[in-house]
């Protein structure tokens, strides 16, 4: 049985050409009807690439009703980005398994991963391995406080490449480098850049980016991926913008680096 099927092999391919990609993240637990319908249209009408659903708690149990409705009203493919192993569900259509590679705490490094395997196994999602890092984002983050772990301090660039880089030859296809939700300091374009000149898979960055502006500067850093959660959440006519922001960043021809026009 496989589990390389579209997602994966179409981020691969975007990265091998350039291309950048938009994430909007649905945190189940802060979900408004009508704030989310408005978000699931804008994302469709600005060509959102992929929305991630999950958060650290996810009290509400709505997580296939929220899979459902979204899936009933917008084509934008579902990946699951579970807080723990509670939050899976086979109505998305991939999963980030994420092992938390910038903390010590094992639950996270694989003991969720030994309880949610069996119904992974069985389970049609695409799995995407993925290193999580959490950086230090100037105030404690729920992420922060849920998985008892410390992040990496905010300039320490050489720890995130070298958990990077750890988490790449251990055979993860992705990594993720985030600030957490709603985190005062976004990730830095200094981490971004080092991190992403020392690996080759593809590099997802998120936590306290509120501008699009934030979003170019991360891109030409070398982020493959933009996730934006409770910047959109709070005002989804933001999406406009910030997906421009990531159409705007072109490939240049014969490079793999894009650069921003206008
Ligand atoms: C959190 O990276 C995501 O895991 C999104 O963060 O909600 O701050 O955009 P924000």
């Amino acid at each position: 049985m496989t589990h390389d099927k579209g997602i994966y092999a179409g981020l691969l391919a975007a990265k091998k050409h350039g291309e950048k990609k938009l994430v909007v993240l649905f945190d189940p637990d802060k979900l408004r009807l009508k704030k989310m319908e408005q978000t699931l249209d804008l994302a469709v009408e600005c060509g959102v690439d992929y929305f991630f659903i999950g958060g650290s708690l996810v009290v509400n149990n709505m997580l296939d009703g929220l899979l459902a409705q979204i899936r009933q009203r917008c084509p934008v493919p579902l990946i699951l980005f579970p807080g723990n192993s509670f939050q899976l569900s086979y109505r998305a259509d991939g999963i980030l398994f994420l092992s938390l590679i910038s903390g010590r705490n094992p639950e996270l490094l694989i003991g969720q991963h030994v309880i949610s395997a069996p119904f992974l196994k069985m389970s049609p999602l695409e799995i995407i391995s993925t290193g999580y890092m959490l950086v230090d984002g100037g105030v404690q983050t729920s992420v922060q406080y849920m998985s008892n772990t410390y992040p990496i301090p905010a300039h320490k660039d050489d720890i995130a490449v070298c958990t990077a880089l750890a988490g790449e030859l251990l055979g993860l296809r992705m990594l993720y480098l985030d600030a957490g939700s709603g985190a005062k300091t976004p990730v830095s374009e200094s981490m971004i850049e080092a991190v992403s000149g020392a690996v080759s898979i593809p590099l997802i960055v998120g936590g306290g980016i509120r501008t699009p502006e934030k979003i170019a500067a991360n891109l030409r850093a070398g982020a493959d991926l933009i996730v934006v959660g409770n910047a959109i959440e709070q005002d989804p006519v933001l999406i406009r913008e910030m997906a421009a922001a990531v159409k705007d960043f072109q490939p240049v021809s014969g490079n793999d680096r894009g650069t921003v026009n206008g």
